[in-house]
């Protein structure tokens, strides 16, 4: 560990909340970016599990993989507070608890915290036969509609492979670059502190 040199600590630090139902692929796709590997998470996350992913020079992640298992999703929205940005990880191969994801997806939008958030909905196991595609992910979680205020994409991604995970990466450092922009517009110099 050393010093951090001054360009270093000009960059800004992106709070990103990744949640979606136990067994989506979270904690895979999360040390998949971190790590390129996926060995030794197939381990249920009981809390949640936090990583720094140095997305470019101007801006790093901090991204909290919230455990999704039903019982503690009671618990989501004590991570919702300063929230730059969403990634909402879907089973596409698991129709049967689309709807389920579906209802958890809306009613965390509806969230004070989450007004006007971005969101990139993974896709994630295109890997797995009968995987729904981005588009039926879109149709079926209504997408358009639920989302119709604020940014939103949907990825198709492999977390095992890593197929589709450089362009959700790019996605969602996009968007949150926008929002914090945005906060960032209103606010004074002397704060400089306060708006990283
Ligand atoms: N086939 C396939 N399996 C995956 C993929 N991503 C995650 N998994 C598996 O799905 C299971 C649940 O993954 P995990 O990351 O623990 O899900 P979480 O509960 O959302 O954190 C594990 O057995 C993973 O190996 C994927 O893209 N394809
Ligand atoms: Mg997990």
């Amino acid at each position: 560990m050393g010093l951090l040199t001054s360009k270093e600590s000009k960059r800004k630090q992106a709070r990103v909340i990744m949640l979606g139902l136990n067994a989506a692929g979270k904690s895979t796709l999360l040390y998949k970016l971190k790590f390129g590997e996926t060995e030794h998470f197939t381990v249920p996350t009981i809390g949640f599990n936090v990583e720094m992913l140095e997305a470019d020079k101007q801006i790093s992640l901090t991204v909290w993989d919230v455990g999704g298992q039903r019982k503690l999703r009671q618990f989501w929205p004590h991570y919702f507070q300063n929230t730059d940005g969403i990634v909402y990880v879907v089973d596409s191969a698991d129709k049967a608890h689309l709807e389920e994801s579906k209802k958890e997806f809306e009613s965390l939008l509806k969230h004070e915290h989450l007004k006007g958030v971005p969101v990139v909905v993974l896709a994630n196991k295109q890997d797995l036969p009968n995987a729904m595609t981005a588009d039926e992910v879109t149709r079926r979680l209504r997408l358009k509609r639920c989302c119709s205020d604020r940014d939103w994409y949907v990825q198709p991604c492999c977390a095992k492979t890593g197929q589709g995970l450089s362009a959700a990466m790019k996605t969602i450092i996009l968007h949150v670059k926008r929002k914090v922009n945005y906060k960032d517009e209103g606010a004074h110099p002397e704060f400089e502190e306060d708006r990283l």
